[in-house]
């Protein structure tokens, strides 16, 4: 009998940051205690700081083909098995871990094992990966990865896989978690319910990436889904929608029917949600416990500058006190140093932070990741920090790197601000004080601020070394 085909898809961690902090510049305690306690802290975050399994890979492994074996390899908690006979390996590419991958590509490669790179990199930059594959995929591959691994069995892959339009969510595609190290994740339950998002802020591609019309699966499948789920996890749910109340209709349906379910669950939302009190309920009721909202920025200025313009600055705080009321706890993220910033908003930063309680605040500087609107933008006006022609310098981290320079503030004195407002939102104080007065889930609101009082601390480190880099330049 032939032997069946070996396919590994793999996924990269990122430098730093959600997979575990670390320094740019190396580590600075090279032995001892230190070493070791931050060694356990950065493991520690990579778990609580939602080491998730990465979905993409999920619903391509769970597709299956006469004659072909899939693994996951999820490369944030092994070394790629290069001891075992591979036929095709697969990886998933996101832009500020392009290089990695290609690194990975070439290895394999030269091993005459042939690669297919597919994810959000390679359908915006598909001829930055060309050389590094034998295989090309464009696009949400939830449909043509059977024909490539179809191929395969018939040695007849093609060098490029795309699809005319995006695949129909409403056909039932069971994803299956059997291939998944449970122990390894925060939780291995994570659900998407759609696809798509009609809003055009300019530092994000997921308009790109998904399209501007929200697609949707069925409701009976997400149902069934999170029934099946629930059978043999636990832990908390993950929807992983970029804005969960993006069809407060559909999102009310469908959370009603989950009520009887009896499960808890977190996802991200638009701080609308505050003035959709029917859905609020539903949520709360459902099981919802935290949520991630993406605030940006409280200066109408820069919101306009950003065209982050879907909910309006006057309304933020009273959206998101109305669903820290409903037993919801928020995750609020900003971003200081878009176009409209002043040397003032870090003062209006705090003060929103103070009144509106929220539970953890994220306190990031721009990451003008290439193909996005504002990249383009702050390239022609010369105010990248890195070579906007080589895909591979941009890369992701936690606050730890300056990538660009703010449109009023000079850099030095950027960081300066920018470090000393991290300083004032995260120290062991605020940490306690938050996880006491959250509305929910009090542990980990703790947890969450205890740890980024230690990542904004790496990041004050890294950013005066960069600032003493380019002095020195
Ligand atoms: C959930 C999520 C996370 C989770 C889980 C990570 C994960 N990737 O699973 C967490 C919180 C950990 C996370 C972390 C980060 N994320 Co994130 N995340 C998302 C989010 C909201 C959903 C991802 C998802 O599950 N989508 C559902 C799946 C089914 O879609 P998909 O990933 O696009 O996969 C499809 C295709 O791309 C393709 N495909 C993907 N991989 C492969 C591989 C092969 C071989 C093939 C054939 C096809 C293929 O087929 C898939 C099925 O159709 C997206 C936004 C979005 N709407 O996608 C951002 C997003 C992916 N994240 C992004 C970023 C920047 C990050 C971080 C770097 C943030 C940071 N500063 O640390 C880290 C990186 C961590 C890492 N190691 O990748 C960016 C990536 C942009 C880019 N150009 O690369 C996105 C697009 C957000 C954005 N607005 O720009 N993230």
């Amino acid at each position: 009998m032939a032997r069946n085909k070996q396919v590994a898809l793999v996924f990269l961690p990122s430098d730093s940051g959600v997979d575990g902090a670390r320094s740019l510049y190396g580590d600075s305690e090279p032995s001892g205690v230190k070493r070791w306690l931050d060694n356990g802290v950065r493991n520690l975050i990579k778990r609580t700081q939602f080491a998730i399994p990465p979905l993409a890979l999920m619903i391509l492994a769970s597709i299956q083909v006469d004659g072909v074996e899939q693994t996951l390899c999820d490369l944030r908690f092994e070394e790629f098995p290069f001891d075992r006979q591979w036929d095709l390996v697969g990886i998933s590419v996101q832009t500020g871990m392009a290089s990695k991958a290609f690194a990975l590509a070439d290895k394999l490669r030269r091993r005459c094992i042939p690669v297919v790179l597919g994810g959000p990199h390679v359908t915006m930059f598909p001829d930055s990966c060309r050389t590094h594959a034998d295989c090309l995929v464009h696009g949400e591959a939830d449909d043509f990865w059977r024909d490539a691994l179809e191929d395969l069995v018939a040695g007849a892959l093609k060098a490029e896989y795309r699809a005319a339009a995006p695949p129909d969510l409403q056909l039932h595609r069971p994803v299956s978690r059997v291939f998944l190290k449970k122990s390894r994740y925060f939780t291995t339950i994570i659900i998407q319910t759609g696809r798509g998002c009609p809003n055009k802020c300019d530092f994000c591609n997921v308009h790109v990436l998904n399209g501007r019309v929200l697609r949707q699966r069925k409701i009976e499948h997400i149902v069934d889904e999170v029934r099946r789920f629930s059978e043999d996890d636990r832990r908390i749910f993950f929807f992983v929608d970029d804005s969960i109340n993006g069809d407060p209709l559909f999102a009310r349906e469908l959370f009603r029917r989950l009520i009887p379910l009896g499960i808890k669950w977190f996802g991200q939302a638009t701080t609308a949600l505050g003035q959709q009190p029917e859905l609020l309920e539903t949520f709360a009721r459902s099981g919802c416990r935290a949520l991630l909202v993406g605030i940006e920025s409280i200066e109408p200025s820069s919101r306009n500058a950003h065209k982050k313009t879907q909910n309006r600055a006057g309304e933020l705080a009273g959206n998101i006190r109305a669903i820290r009321q409903s037993g919801i706890s928020l995750y609020g993220s900003f971003i200081y140093g878009l176009d409209g910033d002043t040397l003032q908003t870090p003062r209006a930063i705090l003060d929103f932070i103070a009144d509106t309680r929220l539970d953890v605040p994220g306190i990031n500087t721009l990451r003008p990741i290439p193909g996005t609107k504002v990249f383009d933008r702050l390239r022609e006006e010369g105010r990248l920090l890195f070579d906007p022609d080589d895909i591979t310098s941009f890369r992701y981290t936690f606050g730890q790197e300056m990538l660009y320079r703010p449109k009023n503030i000079p850099l030095p004195e950027f960081i300066e601000s920018y470090s000393d407002l991290t300083r004032k939102v995260f120290n062991i104080g605020n940490a306690l004080r938050r996880g006491i007065e959250a509305p929910g889930i009090n542990a980990a609101v703790l947890f969450f601020n205890l740890f980024y009082t230690h990542l904004y601390r790496l990041s004050r480190n890294d950013l005066k070394k960069q600032l003493e880099t380019m002095r020195n330049a």
